[in-house]
Parts: structure tokens; sequence; C-alpha cells
């Protein structure tokens, strides 16, 4: 970690500005070397300098340096950022230059890693700057900046300090063990620690499900027999005539998919293939893709067309959802109502697509998922699986401990079990880390993030 690395950090294409980010040792005799302007050596931290980047005695670009001296900078190292303007060209000839006077080119999110590694931020601040940039909403953004301002490392720092007094309490224990009403304390102590940390954890998991639509949206999905207005559906919650409708049953065969925002929650939705049994090949194909996409979505809408009996496959469709997050719509309630309400379930809307009734969809959707109380300034913490992975394992283990506590476990067993949860909280904020999660997490961000 002690070369210079270099990359484009704006995004390349036609602009007005284009930031070229130096990060490590040399950063700033790299740079000074083809600059035409003050010595950049000799400049105070945290100044930005007008000159001209020359190669040989060939102007490139006329440009402002920044010069962020080591420790108070993004990764801690010296930093230099060239602004030159924008456009391909010009902004790659730079690149090039850095290069040959002895930078390496940076991998993908190695100034993120280098301030984690180098400790400035932690594991949760890194993710959140991918958050940040792959926000789709604000409300996604609200969270992402919430994971930077370290809310989670507080969060779980916290949990680990209680540990590690536990683990003192046990550890006094072992060594004395002649005191026999220390044991009694620790033992109650410990149980009490548990419950609550178990609590609040669980609390927080909670909620955290929710970020997850926050950040990524609510994969839905359309199914339900041929020509019950699936893609009528779509097309108007698109408020746009994206799929195709025709009163021919198998009109959609592929998948057509559009996105609307509720409440500021994005909605991913995907209009199928009606569900029957065909000996037609492609119609086929669509079917099985509709099937496998119910057991994936979060949220499936359930179409039936109000004008008929419920058939063999409208009930074989009912039973497949109704363990699962679904809203069931009784549509074309503008013609003659033949379905048997009795074989309806009873949370069933009923609707059609040439009015707003859509909009009582759209309710049963915000009630569902209670996109009201989604709101950023409560949803806490843990953003994405990752996370949500460790925290469950923290969780399980937990349990296991408040069993072996009840089942009066000696207590040095139990202390290799806390021992495992404190690191496992540790690995969400990355104190305890695998070096090749670490650069498997970094491979996912930008070049010159
Ligand atoms: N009367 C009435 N007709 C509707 C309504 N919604 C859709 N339709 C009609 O029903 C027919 C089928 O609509 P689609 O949206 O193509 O149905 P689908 O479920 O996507 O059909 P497939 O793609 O074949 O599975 C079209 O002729 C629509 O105009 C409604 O609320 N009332
Ligand atoms: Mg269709």
């Amino acid at each position: 970690m002690d070369d210079t690395i270099v990359a484009i950090s704006t995004a390349l294409g036609k602009g007005a500005i284009s930031i070229i980010r130096l990060s490590g040792k040399d950063s700033i005799k790299i740079v000074n070397s083809v600059f035409n302007g003050v010595d950049l050596n000799k400049v105070d931290s945290h100044t930005i300098n007008y000159g001209f980047i020359i190669d040989g005695n060939k102007k490139v670009d006329e440009v402002l340096v920044s010069v962020m001296k080591a420790p108070r900078t993004y990764t801690t190292e010296d930093v230099v950022e060239i602004n030159s303007h924008g456009g391909i060209i010009a902004t790659n000839k730079i690149l090039k230059l850095m290069l040959k006077k002895g930078a390496r080119m940076a991998e993908a999110g190695e100034f993120t890693k280098r301030a984690f590694l180098n400790g400035r931020i932690d594991l949760t601040a890194a993710e959140s700057v991918m958050d940040i940039i792959e926000s789709k909403s604000n409300e996604a953004m609200d969270l992402a900046m919430k994971g930077l301002s370290g809310s989670t490392r507080k969060l779980i720092e916290e949990f680990r300090e209680n540990l590690i007094k536990i683990l003192a309490n046990i550890e006094v224990n072992i060594d004395y063990p002649e005191y026999e009403d220390i044991e009694e304390m620790t033992i109650k102590d410990i149980e009490k620690e548990i419950k609550t940390m178990k609590n609040k954890l669980s609390k927080i998991l909670e909620s955290s499900k929710n970020t997850r639509f926050i950040k990524d949206g609510i994969n839905t999905v359309i199914v339900g027999r041929p020509n019950a207005g699936k893609s009528s559906i779509l097309n108007k919650l698109l408020e746009e005539d994206k799929a195709i409708v025709t009163d021919i049953e198998g009109t959609t065969r592929d998948i057509v998919e559009g996105s609307i925002y509720l409440d500021g929650i994005l909605l991913n939705i995907i209009d199928t293939a009606g569900i029957r049994e065909t000996d037609e090949t492609i119609e086929k194909i669509g079917v099985e893709k509709s099937l496998s996409l119910i057991e994936e979505a979060d949220l499936i809408i359930v179409v039936l067309d109000g004008n008929k009996k419920l058939n063999k496959e409208d009930k074989e469709i009912l039973e497949r959802t109704k363990n699962k997050t679904r809203v069931v719509v009784v549509n074309k309630d503008d013609l003659k109502q033949n379905v048997d309400p009795n074989e309806l379930p009873k949370e069933a809307i009923t609707i059609n697509t040439f009015d707003n009734s859509i909009d009582k969809l759209k309710d049963k959707i915000r009630n569902l998922f209670e996109l009201e109380k989604i709101n950023t300034k409560e949803a806490t913490y843990f953003s994405n699986t990752r996370q949500i992975d460790l925290v469950e394992k923290s969780l399980d283990k937990l349990e296991i401990i408040k069993k072996r506590l009840k089942e009066k476990t000696p207590i040095d067993l139990i202390e290799l079990d806390l021992k495992e949860v404190f690191d496992t909280l540790g690995e969400i904020i990355g104190v305890t880390y695998d070096e090749e999660i670490i650069d498997h997490l970094f491979e996912n961000f930008c070049v010159g993030k």
C-alpha cells in the first residue's frame, strides 16, 4: 500500500471539468514534475493551485490542482486532485502522464479501501459510499448518508463494549472460583445483558428489512390467467402504454418491466405471461418464467377476471401465493361479475383499468408495506445483506447462549460463545475482517472512488 495510485474520479464523457485523483506518498512529487505553476512541494495543505500540466514543453491542459497532505484527507495519505477541462482526450492524456511518472492505476474502490485500511472509516461507512453513488431515490440517499455518519459503527461498538465488560467479568470468575457469590452475579448480569442485546438487535433487524426496500425497491410481479388484464394494470400503474394489450389470450409472452415511485419507494414491476396449460413452446417458457418469478418476488399482484368464474389456474395461483405478500385484484368490475365472492380471499379488491380505481391497488400496497412508516429518519442501520447476515448470525448465537445459561453450561464454554458474538459484530464494521471479503467488497466500487 506504499505505492501511489491514480484514477479519473469523475464520469468519463463530455463535461466542464474532470478530476484526476492521486493518493500515496509520491502524489505531490509526481504531479509537481509535470506542473507549470507554483512549486507544489512548498504549498500549504488544502490549497488550490492554478497552472498548466505540461508534457515536456507542450502544454496539455490548464488546470487547478488541489493539494491535501496527510493525514486529513480521504485516504489519510497525501492526496492530489487535478481539475482539468472535461473531455476524454485531455483527461486521458493527464492520466497517462501520471502513470508514466510512476503512479499506478487504481483498482475499483481502492481510494475508499485505503481509507478503510488506514482506519479513517469503518466498513459500514465504506459501504455507504457505494450506496450513495448508487442511490435510486432521495430516501435511499438519506439512508446511505446515515451509514456514512457512523451511526452503525456507534451502535455496534456499544454492543461490543458491553460484551467486553461481560467477558472481563467472566475472567474474574474463572480466576477466582472461590467466590461463589460473584458467579451468581455474573450469570444474572449476562442473562440480562444478553436479553437487552437480543431485543435491540432484533428490532433493528426488523426495520432493516424495510431498509432494503428503500435501497433496492420492492420487486413486484403481476400474475394471473391470460386475458385477466395484467398488462392493462401494468400500463395503468406506469401511466404509459408499455405492454401490448389485446383481447387475445396469451398476448404477453416475455416479461415486460417498469417502475414507479410510491411514497418515495421504488416499485419494480414485472408483467408476466398469463398462466395456463399450453403446448405452444414460446408461451410455455413464458408461463414457467411467471411461476418462478412468484417465488422470488417481494410482492405479488394476483389478477383475476371478475367477469369470469374462477378456473383451475386461478385457484392454483391463489393457492401458490397464499403465504406470500400479495394483493388479490379482481379486475373488470365494469362488467357483469360472475366470480363467486365466496371463492375469493377476504382481502381481495375490485377494480377496473378504465377509471381511477387503480388507486385502490396503490393504497393496498402502501398499507401492506406500511410505506408511510418507512421513513429514513427512523429506519436504522443495517443496509445490506452482508450486514444483515452477520446480525442474524449474532442473534442465533445469542439465542444459544441464552439456552446454555439456562442449562447451567460451564461458564468457560459460554465465554467462547460470547467471544464469537464479539467477533461477528466486529465483522460488520470491519474490525475483524477476512481479506477476501474486503477485496470482494471493494471490487464493486467504481474506479476513482
Ligand atoms: N371491461 C374491461 N376490460 C378490460 C379491463 N382491463 C383490461 N381489459 C381488457 O381485457 C383484455 C386483456 O387485457 P390484457 O391487459 O392484455 O390482459 P393480460 O392479462 O395481460 O393478458 P395476457 O398477456 O394474454 O396474459 C383487453 O382487451 C383489455 O382491454 C377492465 O378493467 N375492464
Ligand atoms: Mg399481458
